[in-house]
């Protein structure tokens, strides 16, 4: 039945009068109506999903009369997926059914000549993704219909612009809820700021976009142009183009930086938004101020700064021969504070240059543009000058005053051309018919000293010199004067029983250090440790002295007799007691060494019934000073062995020992002298750091004194004390209020635990022999320590000097300052003697000095404020004050 096709194509006319083709079919009357209407094969083009338009009418089978049971009012639609394009016959059974389409109730009414007829639309879509294209088939089961049209589409997202991305035309995914992802491709002159990307809909409308693209640079988006002349864009987010920044221009379209106008450079660092800027101009009114060998520097900013803020300065050192001429740069040895290139400040202090010399220094003005603008193109203004270190003049006069039979007083006046501060002065004297062949020395901070130990009823002859930062001037010419007459002995100093000394432990030391080190390493020793430590402070220097512990001999008697000398009991003469030690009296008496002068000793002795132990210990402090030579070390003179009692004996020091000889002077002082007296215990203690020994009981009851307010480290004996027992309670042993926290924690004792306790012994210096901590006791003072209290500044203490003393509180040790830079601090601080001025004590009293004052000398300076604060700030106000 299927092979005729009962539908039939028929011309109607439409609704406009244009007559149409339609089929029709309208077989009501007879039952078991099967009847097909194929189209031609429709290729896919690509569609996943076709929607089908069918435009019909159908008869209301009320409308026609007598064919109750046999008439329809619906069709079915089919479709086939294929490859061919002319398949000649499908079996039914290969169409699938898409839908049955019955009329819909809003029939569009088509009069057809005498007949109303509604005209439906209906649209169907299906999925046709397996073949090239598919056929369509409309089944008629009975009804009266009439096919107008059949529209066969697919849709598309259309082409569209986002984000300054493109999107293609898409087709829509195969099925109703499909989203199909699509990449967008930035426009032109833009670029991709995040991946562009859209999802394209079933029903063809794009899904929101993602991403997009930014207009390059030199482009912006409004009205999608390059930047015209004058303008520029340089980075694609940013949000348009600018005006070219001052002195900078664009010339052509589409800029993505301004070019500088001439003379003016943009350095590399600039962003292209800077304006274009130039090198500074010379830096002005450069004034040099010569201070001895070294020479401060000082200028004024450029007049033109060049539109930049970051000026530096570089210096330039030429070495001339003659003033401005024949110039070779400055050698590396100068030195430049705060530093030669990159300086941002206008002053720097050039040091360390030849005295006597001509140089020419040119201080060049940079900044950021200076390399862009080309070579030699710094500004630079420079000046000449002459460096003129000098010592002092000879001193010109000395006279005596107070003579007596063993002393006179000698002073003197100042030189006429001191150049620079005097540091010291020295006093060469010696008797006239001697000539110069035994002389003593003495030094002094002030004009005058005391001679004293002078043969009665004798001519000396006195030389006195000055020495400043530049060293000593000449000796004055000779002075005599004679003494009375008494037939007292003759008493010197002895200077030639220390250079025999010296020279007969010269070759017996280096002997030694390689005799030590061997026996260290095969001994294995508990004192190994000891060096150990030591060398980790220090880099051992090969021909720098080090110190040789005593304890690393086998036997200690080798060693007392490797660095001390034996004395002749016999030559000794004690006078008497001054004091008691830790292994028995001290006395003070006089040594005569045959073919040598008398001089003045103190003599410690070993009590009698020792312990081995004790002997040890006690002749090895001779043993450790007998390698020492140094003016701040207290001078061993011998040692007796041979008989007992056993001594050592050591150079006389008048003054005994500094804390208890400044609290006999308490505010005697200038800060001067107590400087002096802090610069030489730091003097002696470089000296040990440099040899490599470490001290341990730094204190200013271990310091002496001489006549001369020389000070001399001494006491060399703790250093062994706790390695010989460390397990006993030797915490009681450890000086606390004197030593580091470390080295009271866990016994590392270094040059940088001594240097604490230096700390400690200056405080004690400026307060005259103040406890240190007061009355604290031990466990209070190592607590506060820990917890960061340190000792306040001392009435009238520099500034200077007590932060100078904090430095070698400082917690970490490896922060503490060395004894060679405490010694040049020292040696800065007598040169310039104004930075002592400022202490610590009168900035707390600023406000009105006399009312502070007298505050503070009634103790009540703590109502300073309170006072103030209620108006009472002079002493005038106070008389006004009521009971009230
Ligand atoms: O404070 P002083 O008088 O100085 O009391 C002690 C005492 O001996 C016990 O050590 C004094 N003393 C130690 N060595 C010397 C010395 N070389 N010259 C003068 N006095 C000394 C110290």
């Amino acid at each position: 039945s299927t092979c005729v096709s009962v539908w039939e194509e028929v011309s109607i006319m439409d609704e406009k009068n244009i007559p149409i083709r339609t089929y029709q079919v309208c077989n009501v009357l007879e039952p078991n109506q099967n009847n097909w209407l194929r189209t031609d094969w429709i290729p896919r083009s690509g569609a996943q999903r076709v929607y089908v338009e069918v435009k019909f009418t159908l008869r209301d089978c009320n409308s026609l009369p007598g064919v109750t049971g046999t008439c329809k009012e619906t069709f079915n639609l089919y479709y086939h997926e294929s490859n061919e394009d002319r398949e000649s016959y499908i079996k039914e059974s290969s169409f699938i059914k898409v839908d049955t389409v019955a009329a819909d109730e809003s029939f569009t009414q088509v009069d057809v000549g005498d007949r109303i007829m509604k005209l439906n639309t209906e649209v169907r879509d299906v999925k046709v993704t397996t073949r090239k294209g598919f056929y369509l088939a409309f089944q008629d089961v009975g009804a009266c219909i009439a096919l107008v049209s059949v529209r066969v589409f697919y849709k598309t997202c259309p082409l569209t612009i986002r984000n300054l991305a493109t999107f293609p035309d898409t087709v829509t995914g195969a099925d109703t809820s499909s989203l199909v992802e699509v990449r967008g491709s930035c426009v032109n002159q833009s670029e991709e700021r995040e991946e562009p990307k859209m999802y394209c809909g079933a029903d063809g409308e794009w899904l929101v976009p993602i991403g997009g693209c930014l207009c390059s640079p030199g482009y912006e988006e409004k009205g999608s142009a390059s930047c015209t002349a004058g303008f520029y864009k340089a980075k694609s987010s940013d949000p348009g183009c600018s005006k070219c920044p001052p002195h900078s221009h664009s010339l052509r379209d589409a800029a993505t930086v301004c070019d500088c106008h001439s003379g003016y450079f943009r350095s590399d660092a600039d962003p292209p938004s800077m304006a274009c800027t130039q090198p500074p101009s010379a830096p002005q009114q450069l004034i040099s101020v010569v201070n001895e060998t070294s020479v401060v520097l000082e200028w004024t900013p450029p007049r033109r700064l060049g539109g930049r803020s970051d000026t530096s300065y570089s210096l330039e050192c030429l070495i001339c021969q003659t003033a401005g001429r024949l110039c070779l740069p400055c050698g590396s040895d100068v030195l430049f504070s705060p530093s030669q290139t990159g300086l941002k400040t206008t002053k720097v202090v050039v040091s360390e240059l030849r005295a006597h010399t001509h140089y020419t220094f040119i201080v060049h003005a940079r900044n950021g543009v200076s390399l862009a603008s080309g070579a030699g193109a710094t500004q630079s203004v420079s000046v000449s000058v002459t460096t003129n270190q000098a010592a002092p003049s000879p001193v010109s006069f000395v006279q005596a005053t107070d003579v007596t039979r063993h002393s006179l007083s000698l002073s003197w006046q100042q030189p006429d051309r001191p150049n620079g501060v005097i540091l010291e002065y020295e006093v060469k004297f010696y008797e006239k018919d001697q000539k110069e062949r035994s002389y003593r020395i003495m030094r002094t901070f002030s004009q005058s000293v005391d001679v004293t130990g002078l043969s009665p009823l004798t001519v000396y002859v006195f030389h006195v010199r000055a020495r400043t930062a530049a060293g000593y001037g000449e000796f004055s010419a000779p002075f005599e004067f004679s003494t009375n007459s008494d037939p007292f002995p003759l008493i010197g100093e002895g200077v030639n029983s220390a250079f025999l000394l010296l020279s007969v432990s010269g070759v017996g030391i280096l002997l030694l250090i390689s005799a030590a080190v061997f026996i260290i390493s095969r001994r294995r020793s508990k004192y190994s440790k000891t060096k150990q430590d030591s060398e980790e402070e220090k880099h051992l220097n090969p021909g720098v002295k080090i110190y040789v512990d005593p304890f690393t001999y086998e036997d200690p008697d080798q060693a007392i007799h490797d660095f001390a000398k034996e004395i002749d009991v016999s030559s000794i003469h004690i006078e008497k007691v001054i004091g008691m030690g830790e292994f028995g009296e001290v006395c003070s008496g006089r040594l005569r060494v045959q073919g040598k002068r008398e001089i003045y000793v103190a003599i410690k002795s070993l009590k009698a019934g020792y312990s081995d132990k004790q002997r040890r210990d006690f002749l090895s402090e001779a043993s450790i000073m007998g390698q020492f030579d140094h003016p701040n070390i207290i001078r061993l003179e011998g040692v007796v062995t041979r008989c007992k009692p056993l001594m050592i004996i050591t150079e006389y020091m008048e003054n005994g020992s500094l804390d208890s000889f400044l609290r006999k002077h308490d505010g005697q002082f200038t800060v001067i002298q107590l400087v002096g007296m802090l610069r030489g215990i730091a003097s002696g203690m470089k000296y040990l750091s440099d040899m490599n020994y470490v001290h341990r009981d730094l204190a200013a009851r271990n310091i002496l004194v001489n006549s001369n307010l020389v000070c001399k480290v001494s006491d060399f004996g703790l250093s062994r004390v706790l390695e010989d027992d460390p397990e006993a309670a030797y915490t009681t042993r450890i000086p606390i209020r004197w030593t580091a926290p470390e080295a009271i924690t866990y016994r590392k004792f270094t040059t940088s635990s001594d240097v604490w306790s230096y700390g400690i012994v200056m405080w004690e210096v400026v307060s005259y022999g103040e406890r240190p901590y007061w009355d604290m006791n031990n466990q209070d003072v190592m607590k506060a320590v820990e917890e960061g209290y340190r000792l306040p500044a001392p009435m009238d203490c520099p500034v200077v000097l007590h932060q100078l003393m904090l430095d070698c509180w400082e917690r970490e040790r490896a922060e503490r300052p060395t004894f060679s830079q405490i010694l040049n601090m020292l040696d800065k601080l007598i040169r310039n003697p104004g930075t002592l001025r400022r202490t610590v004590v009168p900035e707390v009293c600023v406000p009105e000095r006399s009312m502070c004052e007298w505050l503070q000398s009634i103790g009540l300076e703590r109502y300073r404020d309170t006072l103030a604060a209620a108006g009472y700030t002079s002493l005038d106000s106070l008389l006004g004050i009521t009971h009230q």
